[in-house]
């Protein structure tokens, strides 16, 4: 491992060295009422709320660390138009065989709707007015958003990823980024599933093939070794 290298299983993160400021962002995925706060989506879904909790303040030690060294900060949001018209139909009918019909009122406003209360980013997670949000209609944040534009105009190469669900947002992702060509960290204490095995096998997954889609490290060994 060199100088400026995460500490990281399976390969020392990034893979050249290359961690600055300037070419590094943060991305927090998805830290909404919906999926982690009192009913919301994934309490509606009647998944343990505490597994979508529990990264919120390894998320916020990071987060801290990140804004004050000058690192660019992203936060995306899942949640589709008032009028539904980016909501495919059958996301919403298995949504609703499962007694939480994506747009149909909850006790948080309508579920995963833009605007609503259950669709905002948590207080304690509560993007800076600088920050880049990127609402995607689907679980990867690439897909019908800026977010590749907004990296590339900025001359960012390397993803920092945390945020919920492991096993299906920050996942499908970190997939898309890979692809195009990032180099991506997990930090796996802040990401959480509505499935605790889920969440292992979602991290167990990355580290195959000597790192099919990055690499994972956590908050402890990022915040330490962090340039
Ligand atoms: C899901 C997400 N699980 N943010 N969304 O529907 O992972």
């Amino acid at each position: 491992m060199s100088e400026g290298q995460i500490p990281a299983d399976p390969y020392p993160w990034p893979f050249d060295g290359d961690l600055r400021p300037a070419n590094t962002a943060l991305i927090v995925i998805d830290m909404q009422t919906d999926f982690c706060g009192i009913g919301g989506y994934v309490d509606r879904m009647g998944y343990d709320l505490s597994l979508t909790r529990a990264p919120i303040a390894p998320i916020a030690a990071v987060l801290a660390s990140m804004r004050a060294k000058g690192y660019h900060v992203f936060h995306t949001r899942e949640g589709h138009r008032p009028d539904l018209s980016d909501l495919p139909e059958n996301k919403r009918w298995r949504s609703r065989r499962i007694g939480a019909g994506i747009g149909d009122p909850g006790p948080c406003g309508r579920i995963l709707v833009r605007g609503e209360p259950g669709w905002e980013i948590i207080a304690d997670l509560a993007p800076a007015p600088e920050e880049v949000i990127i609402d995607k209609p689907g679980k990867g944040s690439f897909c019908a958003t800026d977010l590749e534009l907004i990296l590339r105009l900025r001359g960012i190469r390397n993803i920092v990823l945390t945020g919920i669900t492991t096993d299906v947002c920050v996942h499908t992702t970190m997939r898309e980024a890979n692809d195009r060509g990032f180099e991506c960290l997990l930090l796996e204490d802040c990401c959480g599933a509505t499935d605790a095995a889920n969440h292992a096998h979602a991290i167990r997954m990355i580290k195959m093939q000597g790192g099919v889609f990055g690499t994972v490290s956590n908050s402890a060994e990022f915040l330490a070794h962090l340039p």
